[in-house]
């Protein structure tokens, strides 16, 4: 049998001890790690729920809105991204209940109509001049 000094076993006995305390911190650490990128995720799932925002995309043509019937879900807010695509009369949308100002939609630009539907139904929209229209149902 080979005669190990009594510094070497310290030594190796030393060695043991730490590299099985470094690998139980190391999967501490590591656990604390995913259990808070765990909590960041749900809290920001959370968040992006309550937060959740009903997009939808119209065009303002020649021949009136593209589309001309949309759907929402009550009480989760809406934003309506009006693209003008003309010079017709379509390029301005008149107030009415989802909305209280009128929106102008010029040509090549984009106007953001936000709102948040409260009721239940069927909610016309025009133009100015009432020659084109469309209907948003709140369901
Ligand atoms: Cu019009």
């Amino acid at each position: 049998m080979l005669q190990l000094s009594n510094t070497y076993k310290n030594l190796v006995i030393f060695l043991c001890v730490a590299a099985i305390i470094g690998a139980a911190m190391y999967h501490a650490v590591n656990a604390s790690v995913l259990n808070n990128e765990v909590r960041v995720m749900a809290t920001s799932g959370l968040l992006q729920n309550r937060q959740s925002v009903q997009k939808i995309t119209i065009y303002a043509t020649d021949r009136g809105y593209s589309p001309n019937k949309i759907s929402l879900q009550k009480d989760v807010p809406a934003e309506l991204t009006v693209i003008g695509n003309t010079y017709s009369c379509a390029s301005n949308i008149a107030p009415n209940k989802l909305w209280s100002d009128t929106k102008i939609i010029s040509f090549g630009n984009k106007t953001e109509i936000s709102f948040t539907p409260k009721d239940l139904g069927s909610f016309q929209f025009e133009c100015t001049g009432g020659l084109f229209g469309g209907v948003i149902e709140v369901v």
